[in-house]
């Protein structure tokens, strides 16, 4: 096994006693066997053999071959010690229509998985929906429509029910936003809907199942609950300028308040309630759905990449993701940036931690997901060299310390991902993978970032930085 970085140690930043370790995936980037084990289609299966919609056409068929080689990437999981792997259920494995009894040969395939980590001493933590929503529901209006919302929370008990004897952590939901406003206003994810009073009603009914889910699997003795959501760091160019600060507040009310508000029992904003009017009722907000969103959270999940830098520009039309937003620029980062384009930037992460610690106190907060795309291959003599992952993931570690010294309740961080996959509209040119996978042979080549993670775990903290002088 190689070590890396092992002579520069100095001395430690430690993390507090428990911190958890660990890393992400989703269902869809990684299991394949999509006509396997009586799973049914999914909206990113439909979304993906749609010409034009993916990079390269590329789908989830296949993905990571990890329906098959779950052992092996367990296996995997536990030569770098980590205590925690996040994994989602694809709801069409379980229901493949989307409603009506379990189908068994799904829930056995978590069943194994679980299992399997268990076994090796690393505990579970379940995501119910990243984003594959069973097709024959779409066919019934999705998340548009306030059904999709109850079918949510009975597929969600039905997992539970096979599963919460051992897996202890539940997050609902990935990425609402993502699923609302990529897939519905936007149109760049399944299922590639450009409407922004589809987008606003999405958001509504995925926090109306998010919700009832909680509810249900509270009820049924689930011990941690919680939702990972992937709030914006935005900030005014000019913190000077009114017009700037107006746009940044806009924003962050469109992608994280609007989520954060009424899952804190704060009910909406009223600012994204007159944004949503603007482009329909929102006659989908009934009597007591606030109430139900409210349910109380264990764990809030926090999904961070990079910040976002918005300014007044006025004549500038709406950007599609965030519909409302004319007249607001988003001004790129000059610094270096990820192979996503996405910038580097560390400090946004603590920044947002404190705000989430400050705004909505109470919960304690897990990293769900950071990480990094860059596109290192093996070398001549098989090994894969990342600087720049580990350098990512060493500076957005210490801004996650910084964010805890100051007072955030953060309990662990995983990292994403375990290993290269199909990221999504991307498909597979993008590599966020600590391991390598090389996909005509399915075979997994640990990064230097994995070993350098095994060791940051093993050490319970980050080297200190290089001085010069060792
Ligand atoms: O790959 C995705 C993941 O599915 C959700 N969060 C962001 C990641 C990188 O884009």
């Amino acid at each position: 096994m190689q070590t890396v970085g092992q002579s520069a140690v100095q001395a430690e930043l430690r993390f507090p006693a428990g911190f958890v370790w660990g890393a992400a995936t989703a269902a869809y980037q990684i299991e394949g066997a999509v006509s396997e084990g009586g799973r049914g289609r999914s909206i990113w299966d439909t979304f993906s053999h749609t010409p034009g919609r993916t990079a390269d056409g590329d789908t989830g068929d296949v993905a990571c071959d990890h329906y098959h080689r779950y052992a092996e990437d367990v296996a995997l999981m536990a030569r770098l010690g980590l205590a925690a792997y996040r994994f989602s259920v694809a709801w069409p494995r379980i229901q493949p229509d989307g409603t009506g009894p379990a189908n068994p040969a799904g829930l056995d395939f978590y069943d194994r998985l679980v299992d399997t980590l268990v076994g090796h001493g690393i505990d579970p933590i379940v995501t119910l929906y990243h984003w594959d929503l069973p097709q024959a529901l779409q066919e019934q209006g999705g998340w548009t429509v306030r059904q999709t919302a109850h079918r949510f929370a009975g597929y969600a008990e039905l997992v539970h029910a096979r599963l919460g004897d051992r897996v202890r952590t539940w997050v609902t939901l990935n990425e609402p936003w993502c699923a609302a406003f990529l897939g519905h206003t936007a149109g760049v994810h399944a299922p590639g809907q450009a409407d922004p009073a589809a987008g606003f009603a999405a958001a509504h009914h995925l926090l109306l199942g998010h919700g009832e889910a909680v509810r249900g699997l509270r009820a049924a003795g689930a011990e941690r609950l919680g939702v990972t959501l992937n709030p914006a760091a935005v900030r005014p160019a000019d913190p000077q300028a009114p017009g700037d600060v107006a746009a940044a507040r806009l924003v962050d009310g469109l992608q994280n308040r609007i989520f954060l508000d009424p899952m804190f029992g704060h009910g909406y904003p009223a600012d994204v309630l007159a944004v949503a009017r603007r482009f329909g009722p929102t006659d989908w907000l009934q009597d007591g759905d606030e109430a139900t969103i409210a349910a109380p959270l264990g764990l809030l999940g926090v999904n961070y990449y990079a910040p976002a830098v918005v300014a007044a520009r006025p004549g500038e039309p709406a950007n599609p993701t965030y519909p409302g937003s004319e007249g607001i620029g988003f001004i790129p980062s000059p610094g270096p940036a990820t192979e996503m384009g996405w910038a580097i930037e560390p400090a946004g992460l603590t920044g947002l931690l404190e705000r989430l610690a400050r705004d909505y106190p109470g919960v304690p907060i897990l990293i769900t997901e950071n990480g990094a795309a860059f596109a290192d291959r093996p070398d001549a003599g098989g090994r894969v060299a990342d600087p720049r992952r580990i350098a990512y993931l060493d500076g957005h570690l210490r801004a996650v310390h910084a964010a805890i010294d100051r007072g955030a309740d953060v309990r662990g961080y995983l990292v994403w991902t375990l290993m290269d996959n199909f990221e999504w509209a991307e498909g597979y040119r993008k590599r966020f993978g600590l391991i390598y996978v090389d996909y005509p042979t399915q075979r997994r080549v640990p990064k230097d970032s994995a070993w350098w993670y095994r060791d940051l775990i093993a050490r319970g903290g980050l080297a200190a930085p290089r001085t010069g002088r060792e």
